[in-house]
């Protein structure tokens, strides 16, 4: 399988609760590679516009709130097969639903705030990483 991208955040929860070096070390240790890497926050345009296709669901009022309430740490990761691989390292969406050891069943405290992002395709993690980091972050 060809090496490639994904994108992820540790969400505002995840960064409130203090988890930033666990998730970090539990990602690298998972054979992911750091090639971008940043703390920064979101405004509500940017969530907004992150978020877009969730724009019409009931949640997403309170999905922007709370992707703009504090920092994140943004990261683009490489390894083979990473955007699959990187949803399974993180689990479901629900962290009542995550299955034993992954980084929602550890750290994250429920569907909404279940402290990380995953990208859902090589397009979407192609669009999300060029959203927060330009060319010459990355390595
Ligand atoms: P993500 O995009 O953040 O990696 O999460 P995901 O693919 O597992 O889930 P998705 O369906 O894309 O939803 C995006 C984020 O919206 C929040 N959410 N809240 N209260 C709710 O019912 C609800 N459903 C989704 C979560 O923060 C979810 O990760
Ligand atoms: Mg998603």
């Amino acid at each position: 399988m060809a090496t490639n991208r994904t994108f992820t955040m540790i969400k505002p929860d995840g960064v409130e609760n203090g988890h930033i070096g666990a998730i970090l070390e539990k990602i690298t240790a998972s054979g992911f590679r750091i090639v971008a890497l940043k703390k920064t926050q979101m405004t509500k345009a940017d969530a907004e516009s992150f978020y877009a296709v969730h724009n019409e669901r009931p949640f997403f009022g309170e999905l922007v709130e709370f992707m703009t309430r504090g920092p994140i740490v943004a990261a683009i990761l490489e390894k083979e097969n990473a955007v699959a691989d990187f949803r399974t390292l993180i689990g479901a969406t629900n962290p009542a639903d995550a299955a034993e050891g992954t980084i929602r069943q550890l750290y994250a405290t429920s569907m909404g705030e279940n402290a990380v992002h995953g990208s859902d395709s090589d397009e979407n993690a192609a669009i999300e990483g060029a959203f927060h980091f330009s060319g010459r972050e990355m390595f």
